[in-house]
């Protein structure tokens, strides 16, 4: 999906979105599910595989793979810079055996997700960051791409410049409130979500997620948020379900929150009712601060029951099974 198609996406208007409402109703397998209108193109891409009962962990990293390759639009090389005007991307990837692989603040390389996978599969740790991860990703056959900052991202680069003002803002879907050239809006106020998180049940009933972010626009150079840590933006239980986030990652990882979200899961609740708690957890913490801010969880459970939560109002979802591929809004807390 390019831009264009993107903001068309996006200008449809969230009120035309059915609202998700969770119900015991039993979808078959398989299943994909991910973060935001970009879903639909992230869903079919992972289609190709699960529809020919290929693995959930291969589905996961072609739905990745699919957001990454869309250069001008929100994750990957084409995301908005961080605060030093460099692009840096992080990503993680989790499969049925609880095996998992990340990188984190990686420069000039196309696909984080599939180097996070190479981490998982040849190395014995989870997480490489920084020079060592793009070095690590060389090595193993990625090569060096030069940062290609669209025009969205360079206007929106030098009007954040013009105030240099440090105030994460994303996802927050009121332009009104936070003026066209907030960080979480394209030029024409359509949202723009840096972060692509999917989970999946293949045929064979078993698990696997992926996330892919260009992260906060304008971070401080160095700052990761939830996207690739293991249990914050993602989280896997081949026995229980799947999680992933998007939103400001610190919210979500203060709480472990996709961990969080399959614990309760595993204590009975649904995924929506899962996620609403894990949502109910920060806003419980400091309520005056959660209604400046967005986090929305969206899971999937053994079942291949699905649903999603967020503090404020606009997190949108997509679904696909052998029948369908849908967009949702998901229910709100605040
Ligand atoms: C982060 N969670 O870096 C990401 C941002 C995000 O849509 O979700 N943007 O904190």
């Amino acid at each position: 999906m390019n831009r264009k198609k993107f903001l068309k996406l996006g200008s449809l208007g969230l009120g035309s979105l059915p609202l998700f409402s969770f119900s015991e109703t039993v979808v078959q397998k398989p299943i994909v599910i991910s973060t935001w209108e970009s879903g639909m193109g992230v869903n079919a891409a992972a289609w190709e595989i699960l529809g020919i009962n290929g693995k959930a962990i291969d589905a996961v990293e072609a739905g990745a793979v699919h957001m990454e390759n869309e250069i001008n639009c929100c994750v990957g090389l084409g995301g908005y810079p961080d605060r030093d005007g460099i692009v840096t991307l992080d990503a993680c990837i989790m499969d049925e055996h609880s095996n998992c692989g990340a990188v984190a603040g990686i420069e000039q390389i196309k696909h984080p997700v599939s180097v996070a996978r190479k981490v998982m599969e040849k190395t014995p740790h989870v997480l490489l960051v920084g020079n060592g991860a793009q070095q690590f990703a060389i090595e193993n056959g990625f090569e060096k791409e030069p940062p290609i900052l669209s025009d969205d991202a360079i206007k929106a680069y030098k009007n954040w410049l013009m105030k240099s003002e440090y105030k994460p803002i994303i996802n927050i879907e009121n332009k009104k409130e936070h003026g066209p050239f907030a960080p979480a809006f394209f030029e024409d106020g359509t949202p723009n979500h840096d972060t692509m998180g999917l989970v999946a049940m293949d045929n064979a009933g078993n698990l696997s997620g992926a996330v892919t972010t260009s992260g906060m626009a304008f971070k401080i150079h160095g700052r990761v948020g939830d996207s690739p840590v293991i249990g914050a933006g993602l989280f896997v239980d081949n026995e229980v379900g799947a999680a992933t986030s998007s939103g400001v990652g610190e919210e979500v990882i203060r709480i472990c929150g996709t961990h969080l979200v399959v614990e309760f899961m595993r204590q009975g609740y649904s995924p929506e009712l899962a996620c609403k708690k894990a949502v109910e957890r920060i806003v419980n913490r400091d309520r005056a601060k959660a209604k400046t801010l967005q986090v929305g969880f969206l899971a999937l459970n053994k079942k291949g029951q699905f649903g999603a939560y967020s503090i404020l109002d606009g997190f949108t979802f997509c679904v696909k099974t052998g029948t369908e591929n849908k967009m949702y809004k998901a229910k709100h807390l605040l």
